[in-house]
């Protein structure tokens, strides 16, 4: 008589659960950047926030602490097929930055970076606590490789959507492809359907 064990999952059956199609789990923390690490001090940093009909705001890093920061555990998923689960960041959620500025929320976002570095996501996956300017990991200060002082975190898309070094998000009302999605990325990037390419 075969013994059913009901409701036992060993680990490397919830590991594969957790991992997207064509995923392998990591344990380090690969950097992965298209340029050179940019020198961004915290005298210097500033987030702009532009709206489609050009009205911009800007916090300084002080004024940036200031606002409500929250603590996010997530797993994250870089189309070069690397997993890394359980990451620990902290940041201002979206939905924090439009109670501040209902003003600027459009459809779409271009995120945009010292260096040069672009990158689109529709409003829909940066809302209801999905997407963050994250400015903390592990309970350090974000380290300048990997986007430090603070970066885009939108762990539920390829993390190619996480952009590094974010300057400025620019709201758009209509979708426009950024740097990797111009170079035949996918514009939304699910990793569970597999949205690698166009
Ligand atoms: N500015 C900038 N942001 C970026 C990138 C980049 O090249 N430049 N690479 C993206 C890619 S492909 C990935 S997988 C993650 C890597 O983040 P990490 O270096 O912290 O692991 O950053 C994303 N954000
Ligand atoms: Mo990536």
């Amino acid at each position: 008589m075969a013994i059913v064990n009901r409701g036992f999952v060993g680990r490397r059956d919830r590991d594969a659960a957790r991992l997207p199609p064509g995923q392998y789990r990591t344990f380090d923390f690969p950097v992965l950047s298209a340029e050179p690490t940019p020198t961004v001090t915290l005298e210097n940093w500033t987030l702009a926030v532009q709206s489609s009909r050009h009205r911009v705001h800007k916090w300084n890093w002080a004024q940036f602490q200031e606002l409500p920061h929250e603590d996010i555990v997530t797993d994250i998923h870089c189309v070069t097929r690397w997993s890394k689960f359980e990451t620990r960041w902290r940041g201002v959620s979206f939905d924090t930055i439009l109670a501040e500025l209902p003003w600027a929320a459009d459809d779409f976002v271009m995120a945009h970076c010292h260096g040069g570095y672009t990158t689109n996501v529709a409003l829909a996956d940066l809302v209801g606590g999905r997407g963050w300017i994250a400015d903390s990991y592990d309970g350090e200060p974000l380290a300048a490789e990997h986007g430090g002082p603070a970066r885009l975190l939108v762990p539920h898309l390829y993390f190619w959507k996480s952009a590094k070094w974010v300057c400025r998000l620019r709201f758009m009302s209509t979708d426009t492809p950024g740097f990797w999605e111009s170079n035949g990325y996918h514009m939304h990037g699910d990793p569970w359907t597999e949205q690698r390419y166009s």
